[in-house]
């Protein structure tokens, strides 16, 4: 955000100020002042003003400098009405060096799951990529995946909604008892590394907000079809704030656990060169599934997964 702006509202969260404080504070003219509150209320932030000065009563807006505004995590947001993919936009970002930057969509046009599948990402949604600099080995990137799992349905359940984690990178809503669900959440984690070190990481997180279910694939699900009504940019701050909780990756493991719909249950994971189908026991220190076949624990580090009905 406009360094300004920032300062400007800064100066406001303890209630009105007049612009001549404002610019006294500031050091800018009070021109500049109206003028920056003008382009403020544009971003939509609800600023009044009467004899008591500028008073900011609301947020209504949903972008960058919205979402910065009371965000509690060192997150920049570079917002995009419509993008081709915010994971694209963020490798770039990286690429040149950026880190702690959240791209954030309100629509992408050609967004990407994971083996390239297309995702479906109409306006409404929060399609949002993170570019992280983590100083932790390769090995442990796949708990990136699931911390941005955890605080994905962690946020999602702040809003109302019955949020599960299906394995590896799906936040789903359980439809009965049986291991069956839509799907409200993907993740698509890419990275660059070398041997030991990772160079960046980019977590895209793609959740169906504030989107009708009938524009969406079959068997999917939105916050808005869960719950009606609800406000896009806390819970994006809130996803944000949640996942910069993890960013130690202290605790990502057992808060998972705690989440998954996916323990327990029959499970057949596809690998590249074979299928297994067993019960899905646990996930490993490292975010590895173990599937319990025939008496024998084996580790299943990617995949797709499915749950099956009990035999
Ligand atoms: C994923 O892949 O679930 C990862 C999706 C990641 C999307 C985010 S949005 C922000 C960032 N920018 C990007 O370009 N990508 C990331 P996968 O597990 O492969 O699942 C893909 C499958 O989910 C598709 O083949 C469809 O069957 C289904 N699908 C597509 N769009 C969907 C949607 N909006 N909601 C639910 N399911 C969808």
């Amino acid at each position: 955000m406009n360094e300004t702006r920032r300062k400007i509202l800064e100066g406001l969260a303890d209630g009105p100020a007049t612009g001549p404080q404002l610019a006294g504070e500031l050091g800018v003219s009070r021109t500049a002042i109206w003028k920056h509150v003008e382009d403020l209320r544009e971003a939509g932030f609800s600023i009044e003003s009467d004899a008591k000065g500028y008073e900011l009563v609301d947020v209504t807006g949903y972008n960058g400098p919205a979402v910065e505004y009371g965000l509690e995590a060192p997150y920049s947001i570079e917002y995009h009405e419509t993008i081709t993919s915010t994971n694209d936009r963020a490798r770039e970002l990286a690429a040149g060096g950026a880190e702690e930057v959240a791209v954030l969509a309100d629509e992408q046009t050609g967004s990407r799951g994971r083996l390239e599948r297309a995702w479906n990402a109409p306006p409404g949604g929060v399609w949002v990529s993170i570019v992280r600099r983590p100083e932790v080995p390769p090995a442990r990137a796949p708990l990136f995946t699931l911390a941005a799992s955890v605080a994905t349905a962690r946020a999602a359940r702040e809003a109302g909604v019955d949020a599960h984690i299906k394995w590896p990178n799906d936040v789903v809503v359980p439809v009965g008892d049986e291991g069956e669900y839509r799907k409200l959440v993907g993740i698509l984690t890419e990275m660059e590394a070398e041997a030991d070190r990772i160079g960046w990481i980019v977590v895209g997180i793609g959740v169906n907000a504030d989107v009708d279910a009938g524009e969406l694939p079959g068997g999917a699900t939105s916050i808005r079809e869960e719950v009606g009504d609800f406000d896009r940019r806390l819970f994006v701050q809130r996803l944000l704030e949640l996942f910069y909780g993890y960013s130690d990756l202290e605790g990502v493991v057992p808060d998972w656990r705690d989440l998954a719909l996916t323990l327990g249950q029959r499970v057949r994971v596809e690998l590249a060169d074979e299928e297994i189908v067993g019960e899905a026991v646990d996930v490993t220190e490292t975010g590895a599934l173990v599937v319990e076949t025939d008496g024998e624990r084996r580790q299943v580090t990617a995949g797709d997964c499915e749950h099956l009905r009990p035999t």
